[in-house]
């Protein structure tokens, strides 16, 4: 059904629908588009460090979460720059102002890379994923390392039926906590058969441009977590709440379904790396990934 959205794009949208990817049978990275895998690695690779400043995305040459921050800095006192109100909307409506908000954008970026002090107070998207994550703070002033935890729990307990992670921390969901709720919200292993399955919980699912990237991301998450904990992998089974298509992503949709699926590339991981917290990028390849060409398409913030 058609139903208006936080953002203002408009959506269409349906409330509960499931998917399950045999891991098996090949790694689950669309090949009806392009999908940049570098991008996915990169991104779970920082939440798993417990990394929630966009430093470290930058430096990696990755742009997926530039909108939020950014947005808090051009609404802050210290910016003096050409108004960038509602900044997503204008710069897909009047061309003169995506060329300023291009150029304000990459000097953000770059202030970003360049002055660590700017970086620790405009890059920040403050109690997101990687905090909930490696560092949940209790009523008690307590830490937990959720993502630890699991690992250890997985590898002595693996029938336990409390492996689970949970991002949503309802103390944290203010936009002075957060730059944005999480999405994914929480994830629940299981292990049968030697192998390690693996379910997520998203609230609010972007079909077009989110969904891709994080069906790919928990793939990748229970590669490596099967692998430290020796054991095969078994499923990801991927639960929606609000499934949407952005009214902005329908043409593009179009185009996507015509094509026909290719085989499904392969993932290796390099046996360097004993534990989920010491890998790098480079440790994570792809093999036989030969999707349809990349299909674009904006951003809703
Ligand atoms: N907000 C919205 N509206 N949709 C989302 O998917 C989303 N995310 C994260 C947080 N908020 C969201 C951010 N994840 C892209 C992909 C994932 C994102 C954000 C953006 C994206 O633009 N992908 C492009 C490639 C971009 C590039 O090459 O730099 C693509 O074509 O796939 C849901 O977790």
């Amino acid at each position: 059904m058609q139903k208006g959205d936080r953002t203002g794009t408009g959506t269409l949208s349906v409330f509960g629908y499931q998917m399950r990817f045999d891991l098996q049978e090949g790694f689950p990275l669309l090949t009806t588009k392009r999908v940049p895998f570098r991008l996915i690695k990169s991104e779970l690779l920082w939440f798993l460090k417990g990394d929630t400043n966009i430093r470290y995305l930058l430096q990696q040459n990755n742009n997926i979460w530039n909108e939020w921050p950014f947005r808090n800095w051009v609404q802050s006192d210290s910016y003096d720059g050409p108004d960038m109100t509602d900044f997503g909307r204008r710069s897909q409506e009047d061309e003169e102002f995506k060329v300023q908000y291009e150029e304000q954008m990459a000097l953000f970026k770059e202030r970003i890379k360049e002055d660590r002090v700017f970086a620790e107070q405009f890059g920040e998207l403050g109690n997101v994923y990687g905090k909930q994550w490696r560092d949940w703070r209790t009523s008690r002033g307590e830490t937990i390392d959720q993502v630890n935890k699991v690992i250890h729990d997985i590898k002595h307990n693996p029938d336990s039926r409390r492996l689970i992670v949970s991002a949503w921390n309802p103390e944290d969901l203010s936009p002075e906590r957060a730059a944005l709720p999480p999405c994914h919200v929480l994830f629940q292993f299981y292990v049968a058969d030697g192998k390690l399955s693996c379910q997520l919980y998203q609230r609010s699912a972007d079909i077009f441009l989110g969904v891709p990237f994080n069906i790919a991301s928990y793939a990748l998450l229970t590669h490596l977590i099967a692998k430290e904990c020796n054991l095969e992998v078994g499923e990801f089974i991927h639960t929606l709440g609000d499934a949407h298509i952005y009214s902005n992503h329908l043409e593009q949709i179009k185009t996507q379904v015509q094509r026909d699926p290719r085989q499904l590339p392969s993932l290796s991981i390099s046996s360097a790396a004993d534990s989920v917290f010491d890998v790098e990028m480079e440790d994570i390849q792809l093999e036989g990934y030969e999707p349809h060409p990349s299909i674009k398409a904006p951003v809703a913030v």
